[in-house]
């Protein structure tokens, strides 16, 4: 199967996290208009800073190039080249998360951040028939209060999300600190989706099931840990969205073709390929599939099945 055959195939993006979206020259540009000093010389020696032993030194950096993001100007771009990338590579539908703690925590008002990406999704779909909707999501780092926090200073801008999501670092974040404003969120309408195996333990994606009652489990490839947990993934079709470029860089697997995303399919549990954070891991949605048939062998029938199970997996 050649790129242009798996760029025609459409695609929905359901694990992308806006921030990990920015791009090394955008970095720059926007240090730049922003009169920031940035402790890296250039772009090439910040590329050299991206690499990863486990998902907290990537979140270190991933913190401090969002100091960059400091007007809705700033927001838009970020969010309009992502929209770009996903045009030119066939996805057609995209749910990222935001997460308005990176922000407020440093002084960004959480209008400035909200209206920025809401323009630049709105003539995302005027302009380029991109669908979709955003993903409020709170950092499982920092406290349930100050989740309830966030979610409280969403309310004026209730309408522009579909979800409430939970990123940042898995271990010793346990989704149960979450259970009490996950459930305010879904008495408020929101759907709900959470970051869970990824380095955290498959009792993890049970509490994310059972505690949050989620509509989606991002990651969830330590699953196969599990299974019983295998044999309910399956039985009740819950979406993972897998981010294979990710899993790798962050020393998930050793290597892709160490991946297990195909013995997931295989099983039949509705897997679908996403990028996470494309400008930190190497590649957007089409690069993980490029990654995926060079390095693990997928074939053409896997990859029209991956690209359907992100279509059914959308949530909005
Ligand atoms: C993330 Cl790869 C990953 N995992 C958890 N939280 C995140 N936030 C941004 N990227
Ligand atoms: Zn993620």
């Amino acid at each position: 199967m050649n790129e242009a055959w798996l760029k025609a195939l459409p695609k929905a993006e359901l694990h992308l996290h806006l921030e990990g979206a920015l791009e090394p020259e955008l970095m720059f540009a926007l240090a730049r208009r922003n009169d920031i000093e940035l402790p890296w010389n250039d772009v090439d020696a910040l590329r050299q800073a991206y690499s990863f032993n486990n998902l907290q030194e990537f979140l270190d950096l991933y913190y401090q190039g969002a100091n960059v993001l400091r007007t809705e100007q700033d927001f838009y771009d970020l969010t309009w080249a992502y929209l770009q990338k996903c045009h030119e590579q066939g996805v057609v539908h995209v749910e990222p998360f935001f997460d308005p703690q990176t922000h407020t925590g440093r002084g960004i008002p959480f209008e400035v951040a909200i209206n920025g990406i809401s323009a630049a999704l709105r003539d995302g779909r005027e302009d380029l028939g991109i669908t979709g909707g955003l993903i409020l999501a709170f950092l499982r780092h920092l406290s349930e209060d100050e989740a309830f926090e966030t979610l409280e200073q969403a309310m004026p801008f209730r309408d522009q999300f579909f979800a409430v999501g939970l990123d940042s670092s898995e271990k010793g974040h346990p989704p149960s600190k979450f259970e009490r404003v996950f459930a305010k969120a879904r008495a408020e309408g929101f759907r709900a989706v959470a970051h869970a195996g990824e380095e955290g333990p498959a009792d993890y994606i049970w509490e994310a099931l059972d505690l949050l009652k989620v509509d989606r489990i991002d990651h969830g490839v330590r699953a196969v840990e599990d299974p019983k947990l295998l044999d309910r993934l399956a039985e009740e079709q819950v979406p993972l969205t897998v981010c294979p470029l990710s899993n790798t860089k962050l020393q998930v697997f050793p290597d892709m073709a160490h991946h297990n995303i195909l013995e997931l399919l295989s099983r039949g549990l509705n897997v679908s390929v996403n990028s996470d954070d494309p400008s930190y891991f190497g590649g957007y949605v089409l690069e993980n599939f490029l990654a995926l048939r060079d390095e693990l062998g997928m074939t053409e029938e896997q990859a029209h099945q991956l690209a359907k199970n992100s279509m059914d997996a959308r949530l909005v």
